[in-house]
């Protein structure tokens, strides 16, 4: 119409000149976004009124789906990963069952979703997981023994990951390119991306090696959840984000946590490849995380995976979900959808296991967990004066020496005498002796 109008009103314009004119009139300055002229809101990346679809390979009894295509594996690799998802919930039961520490988090319900993830990157990626807990099984599939695990969780003079002075279950293995677990949810979203940017930098891990960074679906509410995927997306470095959607946070159902289609709909603001994975099937989430690895080395760009699950147990054992769930809910899930049944079925239906099989593997991974456990709790806790070492790189601090010298005065004053504190030192190395007469005189 306005074409019309001015074509009439400027009657000495040239047709070439006014072509031209109606094209460029036609772009939006900036994007080669479409031109629509229907008035029609849209909130799904899927399309008007769709879902973003979720990847799938077995079906919930093991069976693959119409026209899957599975995962290269053999029967000893199929073993591998299930034996690894089979000692997630043996360390749970065990740890629940006796724990006395205070809080640990547990991994019932996301067996696949981190065996899955952990067999399909390499072992020296580097992984940045959420605070607390969850992805403990990627430093299994590692080689993190049940033995390292019980130290940490102990706090024993064997704990590699921190000295026995973090909190339980906040791993740490720069050996395993694990980074040390911090409890702020979602801080590790921003310095994922940094340390992909710094992957990118050494070259002798350019185009080798992937940040890969687990968070859960309340952890995406969090501001640094933006920051990071914002610096991701501007600043292209090779980030797997992994964020595992398991519908809930403690007791906050995803249903509250947003109001979009889930995590992976935000992907596709970042400009960020984006896929949406069956959490529940471990062969699914092996070939998604292979495949959004290699698209993060081919591309130099960060990927963005949504695992969906549901988490069967407690959020931790300060938590009891039945407050606010009900009982036959997790029930169902259990029975209906349990990652590992359908991954045994599918074994099963390869000739690859039995009921012998799991039989035994059941009894020997409780009777490995119970001796690691044991062995830990026999331990000492590290000396003392650990409690200053490591806390800065280079010179130590004046004030680090300061609070040496105070809890040495302390231990004179009362290490002694007082029964509580004589009680306590007896439980770590040397007394408190490495303080209180660090020649050994
Ligand atoms: C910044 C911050 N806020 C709150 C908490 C307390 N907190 C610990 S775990 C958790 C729930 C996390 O839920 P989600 O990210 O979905 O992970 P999930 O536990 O389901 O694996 C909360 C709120 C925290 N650790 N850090
Ligand atoms: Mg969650």
């Amino acid at each position: 119409m306005i074409r019309t109008e001015l074509s009439r009103s400027a009657p000495t314009f040239s047709r070439a000149f006014s072509q031209s004119f109606t094209r460029q009139r036609d772009l939006l300055p900036t994007t080669q976004s479409p031109i629509v002229s229907k008035l029609d809101f849209f909130n799904s990346v899927g399309g008007k009124d769709k879902q973003i679809p979720t990847y799938r390979l077995l079906d919930g009894v093991g069976k693959p789906l119409e026209g899957a295509k599975l995962p290269d594996i053999d029967k000893e690799y199929a073993q591998k990963l299930y034996k690894n998802m089979q000692l997630l919930p043996t360390l749970d039961n065990v740890l629940y069952n006796v724990q006395r520490q205070g809080k640990i988090s547990f991994y019932h319900g996301e067996e696949a979703t981190i065996i899955g993830s952990a067999a399909a990157l390499e072992k020296d990626d580097e992984v940045l997981e959420q605070g607390q807990y969850r992805e403990m099984g990627v430093l299994l599939w590692r080689g993190f023994t049940i033995d390292n695990v019980m130290a940490q969780v102990f706090g024993n003079e064997d704990d590699t990951s921190g000295k026995g002075r973090q909190m339980p279950v906040h791993f740490g293995s720069p050996e395993h390119h694990f980074h040390t677990i911090s409890s702020p949810l979602a801080t590790q979203i921003p310095q994922a991306a940094g340390v992909a940017y710094a992957l990118r930098r050494t070259p002798s891990r350019r185009s080798q090696n992937i940040a890969a960074c687990y968070f859960g679906e309340g952890a995406a509410s969090e501001g640094d959840f933006h920051a990071g995927f914002m610096l991701a997306s501007t600043i292209p470095s090779p980030v797997l984000y992994i964020a595992r959607n398991n519908g809930f946070a403690i007791s906050t159902p995803s249903t509250e946590q947003y109001n979009g289609d889930g995590i992976a709909s935000r992907g596709p603001g970042y400009g960020i490849d984006t896929l949406r994975v069956d959490g529940n099937d471990v062969l699914a989430v092996l070939s998604a995380v292979k495949e959004g690895r290699r698209r993060c080395l081919e591309q130099g760009r960060a990927v963005l995976i949504e695992a969906m699950s549901y988490r069967v147990g407690h959020h931790s054992t300060s938590d009891d979900s039945f407050a606010y769930r009900a009982r036959s809910e997790v029930e169902d899930k259990k029975r209906i959808d349990n990652p590992i049944t359908r991954f045994r079925l599918f074994m099963e239906s390869q000739g690859w296991w039995s009921a012998d099989a799991e039989t035994e593997l059941k009894a020997r991974l409780k009777a490995d967990v119970m001796k690691a456990f044991k062995r830990a709790e026999s331990l000492k806790r590290p000396q003392l004066g650990e409690l200053f070492t490591d806390v800065y790189g280079g010179q130590e601090p004046w004030n680090i020496k300061e609070q040496r010298q105070e809890l040495t005065g302390l231990l004179k004053k009362y290490g002694e005498i007082w029964e509580p504190w004589r009680k306590e030192l007896g439980k770590f190395r040397n007394k408190g002796q490495d303080l209180l007469n660090p020649q050994g005189k």
